[in-house]
């Protein structure tokens, strides 16, 4: 119970407000529940003003997807919705990561929101917070360690993601006629050892088992920057003469891979000489697909503040939350009418 009834009070309205701007998109599934680790202190006064401190540790800035995930996160946990953030970049780097963890517990934070970079390698940063009694919200990426080290998850599901792409090629090549061709496919890889890495390629990989004509002649990491995207996309050009299929693990990874392919005199998207298809769906993305130079886009949602913001909401009411909660997604290609679905997007 909270004893604090002017934190509450503040905290409530800045939900209801929250709420009321909160667009309702992205449906979010729910796993098990958790009602966190309880921290102590919820009665006492925090420093500033009875606002609920929340230590964010974002990743990096390495896409547009990023970008507008850490907005939703900074336009959410405001101090006018009740909340003082802190909030760390770590540019790509796991060591800024740990860092950022320890400072969120010596500055007392009351929670600590984490947007992991790679899955692996959390378990004494996670056990530092969990002996200071700071619930861990872990959002977008999820963490590999034991499940008494977190509250939960808030995120999407990669491994649904691939296997939508998958299904999608698959439905592709049959209209195509060239369900029973053989079938040459490069990835471009995200951040290795990363949950959209893993779960975007164990998704595809499952598709794929149904079809041995389908060949993966190349995986590697574009580390999710348009800058990698290009370069790895430009090797594989050299490397490879016949690519029919390209799968890019982000849009803007993607946008490279378009740059490379056009600079080396060939062409892409649906009446290009390979198929591409990507992940996330920001709205650089609408505009390859209405240029015609990108066939699929399987959405990733960025917007986790509100989903954030709600989940602190119950935990502090000793509410339970799920364990996992994985936001609804869907896919855009170019039979729709992507100028209209573009301009109803908030990212
Ligand atoms: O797909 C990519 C970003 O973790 C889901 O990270 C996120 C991924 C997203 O850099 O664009």
């Amino acid at each position: 119970m909270i004893r604090d009834f002017g934190r509450q009070a503040a905290f409530l309205g800045a939900v209801c407000l929250l709420l009321s701007g909160c667009s309702g998109e992205g449906g979010i599934g729910q796993t098990a529940e958790t009602t966190g680790q309880g921290r102590p202190g919820q009665e006492e006064q925090t420093e500033k003003g009875g606002l609920i401190k929340v230590g964010f540790s974002q990743l990096g800035e390495e896409s547009d997807w990023r970008i507008a995930c850490t907005e939703s996160i900074k336009s959410a946990l405001t101090e006018a919705n009740g909340f003082d953030l802190l909030f760390d970049d770590a540019q790509q780097k796991q060591e800024n990561q740990l860092k950022a963890i320890r400072n969120f517990i010596l500055q007392d934070a009351d929670y600590i929101v984490l947007s992991p970079l790679v899955e692996s390698g959390w378990d004494s940063a996670l056990e530092e917070a969990k002996k200071a009694k700071i619930p861990v919200i872990t959002s977008d990426r999820m963490v590999d360690a034991p499940k008494d080290l977190y509250t939960c998850f808030v995120g999407a599901d990669f491994v649904k993601e691939g296997e939508r792409c998958g299904r999608w090629l698959e439905d592709c090549l049959e209209k195509q006629g060239r369900a029973d061709e053989d079938i040459r496919i490069v990835t471009l890889e995200g951040t290795v050892g990363s949950s959209p890495q893993l779960g975007r390629t164990e998704g595809f990989a499952n598709i794929m088992k149904a079809h041995p004509n389908w060949h993966m002649i190349a995986e590697e990491n574009g580390d999710f920057t348009l800058a990698k995207g290009k370069e790895v996309m430009e090797q594989y050009l050299n490397r490879y003469k016949n690519i029919d299929v390209v799968v890019s693990q982000n849009d803007n990874m993607t946008f490279g891979a378009i740059d490379a392919i056009q600079e080396a005199g060939k062409t892409c998207g649906p009446d290009g000489e390979m198929i591409i298809l990507s992940f996330d769906a920001v709205s650089a993305a609408f505009d390859a697909m209405i240029d015609g130079d990108l066939n699929a886009d399987f959405e990733c949602n960025p917007l986790h503040g509100p989903r954030v913001s709600e989940t602190i909401r119950k935990l502090e009411n000793g509410e339970k939350v799920a364990r996992e909660q994985y936001v609804d997604e869907t896919y855009f290609d170019t039979t729709m009418d992507l100028k209209q679905i573009k301009a109803d997007r908030e990212y």
